[in-house]
């Protein structure tokens, strides 16, 4: 596909490729993985929904911080973007309290330094989002550090600069989501260098992959809450009695047709475009 390209990097669902000196092109695979376990079976047009979400978002937040889409494929799955210098930082923003958050509040009654007010529930809205970063893991989770171990590595006013575009793009796309029916329980951006030293927003952004996305008329704080996308996965997955270790179940048709379903129904709600316009032609949701 990606002709004469250099394949330089894989993530779980996705692949990375040079274009040339200043260039790569990320493609978004079908892939679905769940529990941490990618499984065997794909949901078609996963990746595109994520590319032209991503794409979408881009456009949106560019008067907030620049990013380094370039150009979609007519294949709606794959970015042409700016190669940057990246920041040894996951850059998490969280809006309510749950996963690896929920866990250390429980732990400690803090995230990352912020100490929380005491009894907060599972899935809790916060008063304001916090920004709290992580390390990248070669493998396994990535691990939450606090602001000063955040500082060892960017620098204090990098880190300071980082902080508050995290929150303004979360704040932006989080208000924006909710009117739509989906909340935005968290989520983690990527950022780079240019070669001017300016910040750029790079990876994928407000995809479901890289956030927590929630319906929002199933909000019940004081337990987990429904995946909007993976929730059938997750229901199908749990009636097996599947340890959740590789390899993961091969997936039943009407749960790939009904998640595939909830996928394009995220990418319709959010962006308000069809996701037949999308498929002929990506570039719709930049305009
Ligand atoms: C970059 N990744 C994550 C790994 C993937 C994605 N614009 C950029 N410039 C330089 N490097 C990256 C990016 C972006 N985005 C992204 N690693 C490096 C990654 C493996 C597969 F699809």
């Amino acid at each position: 596909m990606p002709e004469a390209a250099t394949h330089v990097g894989s993530g779980k669902v996705r692949e990375l490729y040079e274009l040339d000196d200043n260039r790569l092109l990320l493609v978004a695979s079908d892939r679905i993985s769940t529990f941490d376990v990618v499984l065997p079976t794909e949901i078609p047009d996963k990746g595109r929904v994520l590319t032209g979400l991503s794409g979408f978002w881009f456009a949106r937040t560019r008067e907030l911080v620049p990013n380094h889409l370039l150009a979609l494929r007519p294949d709606g799955r794959s970015t042409e973007c700016r190669r940057l210098e990246m920041l040894p930082l996951e850059c998490v923003v969280r809006g309510y309290l749950t996963g690896s958050g929920w866990k250390d509040y429980q732990a400690t009654g803090a995230v990352c330094g912020h100490v929380l007010a005491e009894g907060l529930r599972d899935s809790d809205k916060l008063p304001e989002p916090i920004f709290t970063p992580a390390t990248k893991a070669q493998e396994g989770h990535d691990e939450n550090i606090d602001r000063d171990r955040a500082a060892e590595l960017v620098g204090r006013e990098r880190l300071e600069e980082i902080e508050r575009v995290a929150i303004a793009l979360y704040r932006l796309a989080s208000a924006y989501a909710a009117e739509r029916g989906i909340l935005i329980a968290d989520t983690k951006f990527e950022l780079g260098l240019d070669p001017d030293g300016q910040l750029v927003l790079a990876d994928e952004a407000f995809t479901p992959d890289s956030s927590r996305f929630w319906p929002a008329d199933e909000y019940e704080p004081g337990r987990p809450q429904p995946s909007f996308d993976k929730q059938f996965v997750r229901d199908y997955c749990e009636t097996l009695g599947w340890d959740k270790t590789d390899p993961g179940p091969a997936l039943p048709e009407d749960v790939v047709a009904g998640t595939r379903a909830r996928y394009v129904e995220a990418f319709e709600r959010l962006t308000g475009i069809a996701f037949d316009d999308y498929l002929a032609d990506p570039a719709v949701v930049l305009a």
